[in-house]
């Protein structure tokens, strides 16, 4: 089985101090990924890494900067940030190795994202669990823009030919008006109303973004909380499934 496992940012950092681990939870996170038994691949979110700098710089999936300190700081900051993840991988005997976006893909005019994807390819068929990040990609027109976890997974899940496909961040699923998690969502329109709005057409704008993008992948996707990732990698279905099947 081959999993894509999307780590929020959230999860792995304490999301309001600048440049911060959250030791337990990236703690509690890499034991269930040593613990599986899956051909992974990790990609991680931005949290206080990423996001800190992308806000100071102005820079957003769609707006860019060609500032180099503004690069260094983000690209840089990710790069800290996934040295930590493998790090704490590694240190479990996971074979775990790391894979900057920022060096491989890039945007064009229209934003379109196109991104190589041979060497996580490669590196899964021979035993590696490739960890990807969050990060910024050249984009015409606008310098380097951010590249979120979120477009990582929708274009690595097709090609690695992912079973499963699983988001994990701090809720527990993709949650209803009630605040109650939603156990199966197989069109965008049983929960327009509840996730507020139907055009979020970027995959980093929220949650309706992030099922919109899961509905399109031909993988079974799970949207689930830190406590659920032990059940996850068993194969098992917590959260929300969102499957367009
Ligand atoms: O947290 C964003 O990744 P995300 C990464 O998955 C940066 O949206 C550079 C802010």
């Amino acid at each position: 089985m081959t999993v894509v496992l999307k780590l929020g940012g959230s999860v792995v950092t304490e999301k309001d101090e600048p440049e911060t681990v959250d030791d337990a939870g990236l703690a509690a996170a890499a034991d269930a990924v040593a613990d599986a038994d899956e051909d992974l691949v990790v990609v991680h979110g931005g949290g206080s890494f990423g996001h800190h700098h992308a806000a100071e710089y102005g820079v957003s999936t769609t707006e860019g900067t060609r500032d180099v300190a503004g690069v260094d700081a983000i690209h840089g900051a990710m790069k800290r940030l996934n040295a930590r993840v493998v790090a704490s991988l590694t240190d479990r005997d996971v074979p775990a190795v790391p894979v900057h976006p920022f060096s491989a893909g890039h945007r064009d005019a229209d934003g379109a994202l196109s991104l190589p994807t041979g060497q996580v390819e490669t590196l899964l068929g021979e035993g590696f669990v490739p960890v990807l990040h969050g990060d910024l990609v050249a984009h015409e027109g606008e310098g380097a823009t951010v590249l979120s976890g979120d477009e990582l997974v929708v274009e690595l899940a097709p090609a690695v030919d992912a079973d499963r496909v699983g988001v994990c961040s701090t809720v527990p699923g993709v949650l209803s008006e009630a605040g109650e998690v939603i156990e199966r969502i197989a069109a965008f329109e049983d929960v327009a109303a509840a996730l507020g709005g139907s055009d979020a057409t970027d995959v980093s704008g929220g949650m309706a973004g992030k099922v919109r993008a899961l509905l399109a992948l031909e993988s079974p996707a799970h949207v689930f909380g830190p406590d659920d990732l032990p059940a996850f990698l068993a194969g098992e279905s917590p959260g929300t499934t969102v499957d367009a099947e």
